[in-house]
């Protein structure tokens, strides 16, 4: 390992610390413990030695009345937590030998850890290398979120077909955190108003207990450390005994049915909002016992609530928390007995809201009725948010009110109640502006500004690619990893034949292990040295698979007309769920796996084409499949993507791109350089004016033999021989509606990808190029975007 922290401690002492662990935390001795006892000994022995700088952080922070940032986030989609741990403590290296000495191996005992999918996709994934970035800056915060007791569901592939089971990461014990049952607040819903003495009283309907579970979250070389605050969920009262007693035991356990309900699921869909109720209460519930929470932090040292602002920043992630403002100004009014314009004030200077996307279905609105019955007060606090708005903005159009046509709009509400909205690449940004809230913009001219995206090195890089990372090291020395820009010093060594056969030689042994591991997992042989096509997200109509698998079938159809041809060989490896209400992107992962039927059992493909798309993409297997990817597929219609971060990671890992000018990758193209980026496609611009033409899919198709070919094969059949009209509904879409425009750009990306071609047939220039797609992503740290955010919005200096 290179790297590694000078360590105070021995690897016969950590070795000595497992044991101990293993013995009276785990209650196993030895011989007798499984791979689990194993992990769970030495995730507390790892754990041990965060546990002082997590001290020494939360007392600095104390001591020196450091701001606080809290970041509020229903999502965490943070994956394992060991080997990260283990990495930024610098401490990888002792363990695996002390591992060794034990007769165990660190990566099988890594790989034991079940994947913490708190999360559904890039914003939950954001909010993961954000908590590890803002830990690596010194930045004193808190991640605060929901301990769902299921995350996002595993995905298993039924005759082709996506089928979802729970998953159940809280099954085994969970060593990373601390149960803090003394930190508890009540959390109420439903019920009336009362007015009492001049003052309005809530009386609530039901209440359940938030009860904080803790986990530390360690910075690179263990420097700093925050905290990650989960809220479970508690009964106010255990059971109705009486209930009980008289035999009625479902009604008796009705207290903790509404206790368990709320922190059971998390919420599996991130574009569609059923489920109405429940998902309301579940950002209440965390919303609401993370502002007590701030709030009693605050009170513990200082004495003046007025101050709020100079002392604490809380960024809202997505709409999500958004009731974080009425919330606010409810303690702030009903509880410290400031006036609503002197509440409301203060909450705006604390508040901070990003947005992450423009798909209008993605932004919440609930109906009056609904949010007026669960949460009676806030509905009432919405309202006077709104008329003061309103008032402080008389011109105000009535198509931005936060209440209108009988929903509340979280978007505005989020808006009105920040003091600093972002988008998060510049292209989104600007569309934040002039497509999603111009008129508020107008309003507040400088509110809207841009924090690009991130990722972070130390997983994405130094944990996911140890060759790169070591390789890296070896060219340009220590340090990269919290100063991602030194990247560049890697320029002047593409030049150099040494370097880039090395470099070339770790993606090869990257994609040899990836191959052994497709071969295991989904039975499919695959030829490392074939060109490995990724596209790894979400399945989404905007993210454009369906283009992707269309260009598949064009090249199956090419290569059974001309079975002695040349043709360079490609891979093409898929990677992702689809939320499990969402029939249309179900419909293409169907279409997907069925296409892989027909490709990978046609024996004219053999060397030339295969089709993978091992189930259950997760941040594991993101770690796995990114660093061996040549081609990274990043071509969602214009527009569409706030900004995407597995663009960030694929390139980083030394990919190339091919993509539309769609979220960052703008941003990477103009790094790279447009001489490294294969650029298709219509711009956000251009996808406008091409809608307005209502037969723009039916011309596109008359104008691509190919395109036709391809729609014509799906009808009739070909890859559904068991039910030959599967498609019929897809195909007739894609002719008449395609609102995504997968037509209208396909004969750019079969154009795009005859150029990847070429560039893969001169394997000296893809070298070059790929090389310097890692040397030019610097710009892409986590740790820049939270520069950004202490810097534009948080106004949080480092502690370091
Ligand atoms: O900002 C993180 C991530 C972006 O990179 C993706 O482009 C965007 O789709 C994603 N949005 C979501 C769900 N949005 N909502 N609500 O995950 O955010």
């Amino acid at each position: 390992m290179t790297n590694e922290k000078e360590p105070t401690l021995t690897r016969e002492g950590f070795r000595d610390d497992i044991l101990h662990h293993l013995k009276y935390t785990v209650g196993k001795d030895r011989h007798h413990a499984s791979v689990y006892d194993w992990r769970l000994a030495l995730s507390y022995a790892l754990r041990d030695r965060i546990v002082e700088p997590w001290f020494a952080s939360t007392k600095a922070t104390w001591d020196n009345d450091y701001k606080r940032v809290y970041y509020l986030s229903m999502e965490y989609l943070i994956g394992r937590i060991l080997e990260d741990a283990a990495i930024n403590l610098g401490l990888k290296g002792l363990a695996a030998a002390a591992l060794l000495d034990l007769g165990q191996d660190f990566d099988v005992i890594a790989l034991d850890e079940p994947d913490a999918a708190l999360g559904n996709g890039g914003l939950g994934r954001l909010a993961a290398c954000y908590m590890e970035s803002m830990a690596t800056l010194g930045c004193p915060g808190y991640g605060y979120g929901v301990r769902y007791e299921h995350g996002l569901f595993r995905q298993r592939f039924e005759m082709g077909q996506q089928a979802e089971t729970p998953e159940d990461w809280l099954s085994q014990r969970h060593p990373w955190e601390f149960e803090r049952p003394e930190s508890n607040y009540t959390v109420r819903f439903k019920g009336h108003m009362e007015e009492r003495h001049g003052k309005t009283v809530w009386v609530p309907g039901e209440t359940v207990i938030a009860t904080a579970y803790d986990t530390p979250i360690v910075g690179w070389e263990g420097r700093w450390s925050n905290t990650l605050r989960l809220w479970g969920a508690k009964p106010t009262t255990l059971f109705d005994l009486e209930r009980f007693n008289r035999g009625d035991y479902a009604a008796a356990a009705a207290p903790e049915t509404l206790a368990r309900t709320i922190t059971r699921v998390l919420y599996p869909d991130d574009t569609t909002y059923a489920g109405k109720e429940l998902r309301l209460k579940q950002e209440y519930f965390l919303t609401s016992a993370s502002i007590k929470d701030i709030l009693r932090r605050y009170l513990e040292s200082h004495d003046d609530i007025t101050e709020l602002d100079k002392h604490i920043a809380i960024q809202m992630n997505d709409t999500h928390p958004a009731l974080a403002g009425p919330e606010l100004i409810r303690l702030l009014v009903d509880r410290h007995d400031l006036p609503f314009e002197q509440a409301l004030e203060i909450s705006q200077n604390v508040l901070g809201y990003t947005n992450h996307t423009l798909l209008p279905e993605a932004l919440e609105r609930w109906s009056t009725w609904l949010m007026g019955s669960v949460l009676p007060r806030h509905m009432q606090i919405i309202e006077k948010i709104d008329a003061a708005h309103l008032k402080a903005n008389p011109a105000r159009p009535a198509s931005i009110g936060i209440v209108r046509n009988h929903e509340v709009h979280m978007g505005e509400l989020a808006f009105v109640m920040a003091n600093r909205v972002n988008g998060v690449s510049a292209l989104h940004t600007e569309l934040v502006k002039s497509q999603l809230f111009p008129a508020l913009d107008k309003l507040h001219p400088g509110r809207v500004i841009n924090v690009t995206n991130g990722v972070t090195p130390r997983r994405w890089l130094k944990l996911a690619n140890p060759g790169l990372a070591d390789l890296v090291t070896e060219t340009i020395g220590e340090g990269w990893e919290a100063d991602l820009d030194r990247l560049e010093e890697l320029v002047p060594h593409i030049e150099d034949n040494g370097f880039r056969e090395a470099f070339m030689a770790v993606k090869r042994a990257n994609k040899a292990e990836a191959a052994h591991w497709m071969k295991v997992k989904c039975g499919i042989e695959v030829d490392p040295d074939a060109m490995f096509d990724v596209q790894v997200k979400r399945i989404h109509e905007y993210k454009r698979q369906l283009m992707n698998v269309f260009e598949t079938i064009a090249q199956w159809h090419e290569i059974k007309k001309n079975p002695e041809g040349d043709f360079v060989p490609r891979v093409k490896i898929f990677g992702g769920k689809s939320a499990p209400g969402y029939a249309v992107a179900k419909e293409i992962i169907h279409l997907i796996n069925d296409v892989a039927e027909v490709v990978n059992n046609d024996p004219d493909m053999r060397g030339r084409l295969k089709v993978i798309y091992p189930p259950n993409y997760n941040v594991t297997m993101a770690e796995r499949l990114i660093p061996a990817a040549d081609l990274s597929e990043q071509i969602s219609t214009a527009g569409k993507e706030a900004s995407g971060t597995g663009n960030m990671k694929l390139s980083l890992n030394g990919a190339l791109s091919i993509g539309t000018l769609d979220g960052a990758n703008v941003e990477i193209r103009e790094r790279v350089g447009a001489e490294n980026f294969f650029l298709f496609g219509m711009t956000a611009q251009e996808v406008i004016e091409r809608r307005k033409n209502v037969n723009h899919a039916r011309e596109a198709i008359e104008a691509s033999q190919a395109l036709k070919d391809v729609l014509q094969l799906i009808a009739e059949g070909r890859f559904s021989p068991n039910q030959r009209d599967r498609y019929h509904g897809l195909v007739h879409r894609a002719w008449n509606s395609d609102y995504f425009l997968v037509t209208s750009d396909f004969t750019d990306y079969q154009r795009a990808q005859a150029e990847v071609d070429a560039a893969f047939l001169d394997p000296d220039r893809w070298a070059r190029m790929a090389a310097l797609n890692t040397a030019k992503m610097g710009f892409f740290s986590s740790d820049r975007s939270i520069r950004g955010y202490m810097e534009n919005i948080w106004g949080a200096r480092s502690a370091l």
